[in-house]
């Protein structure tokens, strides 16, 4: 018997990720899927592994229309881990959740060796917070066949954070994601495959995480989705005076004026709270 794996091999390649936007008429929820580093004290050398394939099962559940896995920390400040710990990370967490879950998975990294064994064993998609601007990066994407998500960040994650500037944050990001869907265009990748996100948090300070918020159009006038990742950022935090872990209230109205905009991919932690939004948000959508 063929694996799933190999079976969608076989098979031809699965349906486009995005093709649901359509058909469902609605946002697509993208659930939040970080495989962290084992700790020394416990568990052993197994524990990140079963944690994250749980927590997959659990965003599954919930509903997500698709699961992006990612191993490498982008907290400001944070060093990036070797390509090895990642690789060793997020391989294992995808090819286990390729076979055991029937949502698409998209891997959250920036190195060409990582977007090619995710797709490997069964990643469907790739999500670059540095928009395929690594070396070898553009190449492999292109060469992979799958459907992208281009980010905007100014500077790195180690100094993404200090004394962020923009002259017009605005224009700015909406150049700069233009200018990157036209390279993915001229590497050969489909303009249905593309993907675009402000990068809400990726250098930028509060006034201008809201000023794109608030002129999501013009991001959206790029002509290609767009996805936000809004969920327990600290803008959330620093609006509402809350912890992480108390930011639900705050990401769901984030999410509700995003929708309102256009987005149409929310990455989010949580995922049914999220669906219910929609839930809603459409049901007056459809009484209008
Ligand atoms: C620590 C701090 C860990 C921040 C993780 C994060 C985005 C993304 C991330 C986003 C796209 C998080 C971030 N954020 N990819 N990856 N858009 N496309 O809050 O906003 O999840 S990592």
């Amino acid at each position: 018997m063929l694996s799933p794996v190999r079976a969608r091999a076989v098979a031809g390649p699965s349906p486009h990720p995005l093709s649901r936007t359509f058909a469902a008429g609605r946002p697509l929820v993208c659930g939040v899927l970080n495989v962290t580093p084992d700790s020394f004290s416990d568990g052993g050398r197994f524990a990140s592994f079963d944690r994250a394939v749980e927590h997959g099962h659990v965003l599954a559940a919930e509903g997500a229309d698709l699961i992006d896995v990612g191993g490498e920390s982008t907290r400001p400040g944070a060093r990036p881990p070797t390509l090895l710990e990642e690789l060793d990370r997020v391989v294992p967490v995808v090819e286990a959740l390729a076979r055991q879950v029937p949502v698409p998975l998209s891997v959250d990294t920036s190195r060409p060796e990582v977007m090619r064994a995710a797709v490997a064993v069964g990643a469907s998609m790739v999500n670059d917070v540095r928009a395929l601007r690594s070396p070898g990066a553009l190449a492999a994407a292109a060469e992979l066949g799958v459907p992208v998500c281009l980010m905007h960040m100014q500077r790195s994650p180690e100094a993404m954070q200090e004394d962020p500037r923009y002259r017009d944050v605005v224009v700015e990001v909406r150049t700069f994601l233009a200018e990157r869907v036209r390279a993915c265009l001229d590497a050969g990748i489909r303009q249905e495959h593309l993907v675009v996100d402000p990068g809400f948090g990726f250098g930028k300070t509060l006034a201008h995480n809201l000023a794109l918020l608030a002129s999501l159009d013009a991001v959206t006038g790029l002509g290609v989705p767009v996805m936000v990742g809004l969920s327990r950022k600290s803008m959330i935090g620093q609006l509402t005076g809350r912890a992480v872990g108390d930011r639900l209230p705050g990401s769901l109205a984030a999410a509700v004026v995003a929708v309102q905009r256009g987005a149409t991919l929310l990455r989010v932690h949580d995922v049914a709270a999220t669906r219910d939004v929609l839930a809603v948000l459409d049901a007056v959508d459809g009484a209008g």
